[in-house]
């Protein structure tokens, strides 16, 4: 047969490209850059390494093509082939006991990022297995919060939406040259024009190099540094006085509370010099319209929830909102039915959704914040997102080990990989190996892998369709440039994630909740209210980005409960927390714990973006490892000097928590007290049976750092993964 081409959007990172998917006796040849493709992308498509790598990646020798069950005691690395059928009879059984035991909540799930489109999936599969409430991943760091604090100051979200009229962009712990290539050509796009761009970072980023200003923060202070902006915006009178009577509420007691943090007082927390800040606050407050584009680190500080809460103070009083090039607020689809919508948490009966762990403790994201919400959003948008509730993870794996409030005997890790990607790996471990059940569905033998009972192989986006719908967000689902058709027929047994929770879910008497035969026909059900199939709809629709229209809340209000842009936050004052926002100090860093400190002298940040790298994935795959072989340790060079360390040496990165290695690279954009570690590093070519487990413990970060539930954040539940102390030596032999 002769070659086809296919159009497609490639999900592999945050770029969405359009590709072209070259396929020839059912074998995928290779895929490139659609040239016709509307939007583009910086770097290019053209010079992604990853979709160079494409055929490569997808007939890796390593990937997993067939079920696996254990064949020897946890982690020795002996599988046996299994049938599909005897997959899900086997597991579907062990499952049935654990819930006979020790009732439904007893099996939990684990998730991976958001890009995986069927995930609400779980919720379906679990409410109906009178199931557990709790899944845990990466959601109480990343996106989640920034999401939800949106959705509970100004009652709805807005993403990345600079555009032509933009005349000021803060990018905000976020380096979207590395890790957003849609965005990153928009950033570059807006500074041609003369939009002003302030960087708010401790590292100088390649953002940084393009910047008006660059704040050069102390890591973890972000909240403090957006107070001073706000003290500075209020007692100049630069905010939009209009918008603030019409439009804030709780203006006087937000001036009130801010007059702790002059800018006097925000250098000696932030160490940005007084004059740097004015300005910052200036330019950001004089150049009008503009939008904040907050990023992880933001989500991944122990002052999470306040960083937020002040970046949308900062929006309402410069009158920022839902105006054309500012923070344009989105509403749910009006047509489609979202991949969250129809996957109503509220199934859960009161009892069990009052099991999910620590939703006591971190009420914004877990069901009790989420109703909230939802019932602020129905008000005004007539539906809402479906905004699921999110678990803590570090609570989960600590309940796991010691069985309160109640036993979790079974986990389902699906599109996550917990032994490299969640800290504090040593617990993990101890979690997981204490297990009745662990099923892992994934593409390779990741170190989460090897500790399995089943391992089950993956469909990839080149082989199943995809809507992809940004959990329902208007502006994402109406552009449907990623709705693709399956590209490529699936080879040997890899099976889609809906097929896994469907055939389980068939196994346990939920029948009448799994309608459709497979993933096609579940989007065609989605897609109904349009009147298109998913076939026509990826045809039909390709890219287009319809604008829902601006000053929406002067129809309708602000989707909160005072229907105003919360500036004094009634949400969060219902949920028992501050309405208002302060800084808090990190529980690791010189001022708080000044003993450890000696001990540790270093800051830790850990996980900015590579470009090679999407979280743990792609090391085992040749051509784009052989562009990054190894991890790297950013280390200022008088840090580097003092300690006998030069460019290339392998280093250890120490804090109490014990040790892991990756090699010194010299950076000088940084204070020398901070080195900076990437995240997500496994090294596949070590042996997958323990004590090796792949490299896990030799090379990934998270061994060392901290996720205890006592130093979480209170309102989003995130977890340190910027701010650790450590000492960094060189390795003295290898
Ligand atoms: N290639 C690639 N792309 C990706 C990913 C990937 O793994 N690889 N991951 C994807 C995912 S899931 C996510 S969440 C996004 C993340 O995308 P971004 O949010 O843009 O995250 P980073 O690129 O890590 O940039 C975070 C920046 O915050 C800075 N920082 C560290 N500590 C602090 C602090 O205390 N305050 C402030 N203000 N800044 C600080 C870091 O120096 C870093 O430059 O990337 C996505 N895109
Ligand atoms: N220290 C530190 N740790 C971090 C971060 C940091 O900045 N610093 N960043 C955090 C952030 S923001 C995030 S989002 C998390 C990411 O955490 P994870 O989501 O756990 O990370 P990934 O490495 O992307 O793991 C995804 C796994 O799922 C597999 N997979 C991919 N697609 C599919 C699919 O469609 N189906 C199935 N079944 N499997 C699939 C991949 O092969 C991979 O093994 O990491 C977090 N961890
Ligand atoms: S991996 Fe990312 S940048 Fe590369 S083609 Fe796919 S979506 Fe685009
Ligand atoms: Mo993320």
């Amino acid at each position: 047969m002769s070659e086809e081409v296919k159009k497609a959007v490639c999900v592999w990172c945050k770029g969405e490209c359009g590709v072209l998917v070259h396929v020839k006796d059912g074998r995928l040849i290779k895929a490139v850059e659609d040239p016709d493709w509307p939007r583009k992308v910086y770097p290019r498509t053209r010079a992604c390494p990853r979709l160079k790598a494409a055929k490569e990646w997808f007939y890796h020798p390593e990937r997993v093509n067939f079920p696996l069950k254990r064949a020897a005691e946890r982690g020795e690395n002996k599988w046996q082939r299994m049938s599909w059928t005897e997959a899900f009879d086997e597991i579907a059984e062990r499952i049935q006991k654990i819930k006979d035991a020790f009732g439904g909540e007893a099996i939990v799930h684990t998730q991976g990022t958001s890009y995986r489109e069927e995930y609400p999936l779980r919720a379906r599969f679990f409410s109906q297995l009178g199931g557990s409430p709790t899944y845990a991943g990466a959601s109480n760091i990343c996106f989640m919060p920034r999401s939800t604090m949106a959705n509970a100051i100004v009652g709805m979200f807005s993403h990345y939406s600079v555009g032509p009229k933009s005349k000021c962009i803060v990018l905000l712990g976020a380096e979207p040259l590395n890790a957003r290539p849609i965005n990153a050509q928009v950033i570059r796009d807006a500074k041609k024009r003369g939009t002003k761009l302030i960087v708010i970072d401790p590292r100088f980023t390649r953002s940084a190099s393009l910047a008006d200003t660059w704040l050069q923060l102390r890591p973890g202070t972000d909240c403090a540094l957006l107070l001073g902006m706000i003290y500075v915006i209020i007692e100049e009178g630069l905010y939009d006085k209009d918008f603030v009577e019409k439009w804030c509420h709780g203006f006087d007691q937000l001036r009130k509370h801010v007059k702790r943090y002059t800018p006097e007082e925000v250098e000696k927390i932030t160490l940005v010099s007084s004059e740097k800040l004015r300005e910052a606050a200036r330019i950001y407050a004089g150049n009008r319209p503009g939008a904040i584009l907050e990023g992880v680190a933001t989500e991944q500080s122990q002052n999470a929830g306040e960083i937020l809460q002040a970046r949308w103070i900062l929006a309402g009083l410069t009158g920022n909102i839902d105006v054309e090039g500012g923070e344009e607020l989105t509403g749910p689809h009006p047509t489609i039915i979202s991949c969250r919508e129809v996957e109503p948490g509220i199934r859960f009966s009161p009892e069990q959704q009052g099991k999910q762990i620590a939703s006591d403790r971190f009420r914004l994201l877990s069901w009790q914040g989420q109703r909230i919400i939802t019932e602020n959003m129905k008000k005004v948008w007539g539906k809402t997102t479906g905004v699921p509730s999110v678990s803590h993870g570090p609570s989960m794996y600590r309940t796991i080990l010691t069985g309160k409030p109640y036993p979790i005997r079974g986990v389902i890790t699906m599109a996550s990989n917990p032994m490299v990607t969640q800290p504090d790996t040593k617990l993990i471990y101890k979690a997981l190996k204490s297990l009745d059940l662990y099923v892992v569905k994934d593409f390779w033998m990741t170190p989460s892998a090897q500790l399995a009972d089943y391992v089950l192989p993956s469909s990839s986006w080149l082989e199943r369709p995809i809507l992809w719908d940004f959990c329902g967000y208007d502006r994402y689902m109406v552009s449907g440039e990623a709705a693709v058709p399956q590209t490529v027929p699936g080879e040997y047994e890899h099976k889609t994630d809906f097929d896994f929770w469907r055939e389980l879910g068939l196994r346990l008497g939920q029948g009448d909740y799994w309608p459709w035969k497979d993933l096609e026909e579940y989007y065609d059900a989605r897609l109904a209210p349009t009147g298109l199939k998913h076939k026509e709809y990826v045809y039909t629709v390709r890219c287009e980005h319809k604008k829902p229209g601006y000053k929406k809340y002067e129809r309708t209000g602000f989707a909160t409960p005072t229907g105003k842009v919360e500036l004094y936050s009634t949400v969060l004052e219902k949920l028992d927390y501050p309405p208002l926002p302060s800084f808090k100090e990190p529980t690791e860093s010189k001022v708080s714990n000044p003993d450890l400190a000696r001990e540790y002298p270093l800051t830790l940040i850990t996980g900015g973006r590579t470009r090679e790298f999407y979280h743990s994935e792609w090391r085992q795959i040749d051509s784009v490892r052989s562009r990054h072989p190894d991890p790297l340790l950013q280390i200022h060079p008088e840090t580097a000097a003092a300690l006998d360390i030069s460019e290339g040496d392998w280093v250890w990165i120490e804090t109490r928590r014990g040790r892991v290695r990756q090699k010194a690279t010299l950076f000088d954009g940084m204070d020398p007290s901070i080195v900076h570690a990437e995240h997500g590093w496994w090294l596949p070519e070590l042996p997958g049976e323990e004590p090796w487990l792949h490299g896990v413990w030799e090379v990934n970060i998270n061994v060392v750092i901290d996720d205890n539930p006592d130093i979480c954040n209170s309102i989003t539940g995130a977890w340190p993964l910027k701010t650790a102390l450590c000492k960094v030596y060189k390795v003295k032999k290898y």
